[in-house]
Parts: structure tokens; C-alpha cells; sequence
């Protein structure tokens, strides 16, 4: 074993950590800790993209991106469709920073 392995987890170890650790936190609201119903889902949203969801008019947005991201339509969100939404919106945000004026 090297030292790399004493160091503790890498940044991009961390990160998927805190994604389960995130989910299973919303998921086991309702004993299931599998997937999040649409209620957490609601809650996951509100609480942890309270900036992308309050600048939303229209308050049917999260209704349609849960139906959008439930791959198998069985009403609930597991953790790959919810690697789907942070994949996404990961996507769009790199997307911006590479569009916005860069730094001098
Ligand atoms: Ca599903």
C-alpha cells in the first residue's frame, strides 16, 4: 500500500460519499431508504436546490422533473435517476461557467 491510501479519501471520493450520504439522508425519510418518494423528493429539492427551485414561476416544475428522471415510472426516484438530476444539472452548470466571462 502507498501512502495514497493513508491519506484519507481523494476530493472525487468525498464527493460521491456526500451524494449517497445525501440521498440515503432524504430516501429514509419514509423507512425506504432505496428511493426517494415524490414527497422527499419535493423535500430533497426544496432543501438542497432551494436555489434552482425558487427561482422557478411555474410550481409544477418539480412535479414534471420527477416524472422526467423516473426512468421505470414506478414513482419513485432511486439512486441512479437521481445520479441522472445531479449528473444534469452538473452538466448545465459547467455549461455556464465555461459561458460566463472568465476571470482576468
Ligand atoms: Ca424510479
Amino acid at each position: 500500500m502507498s501512502s495514497r491510501y493513508t491519506a484519507g479519501p481523494t476530493e472525487t471520493e468525498r464527493c460521491i460519499e456526500s451524494l449517497m450520504a445525501v440521498f440515503h439522508r432524504y430516501a429514509g425519510h419514509d423507512g425506504n431508504a432505496t428511493s426517494l418518494s415524490k414527497q422527499e423528493f419535493i423535500t430533497f429539492m426544496n432543501t438542497e436546490l432551494a436555489s434552482f427551485t425558487k427561482n422557478q414561476k411555474d410550481p409544477g416544475v418539480v412535479d414534471r422533473m420527477m416524472k422526467k428522471l423516473d426512468i421505470n415510472s414506478d414513482g419513485k426516484i432511486d439512486f441512479g435517476e437521481f445520479l441522472n438530476l445531479i449528473g444534469g444539472l452538473a452538466q448545465a452548470c459547467h455549461t455556464h461557467a465555461l459561458s460566463s466571462p472568465t476571470k482576468p
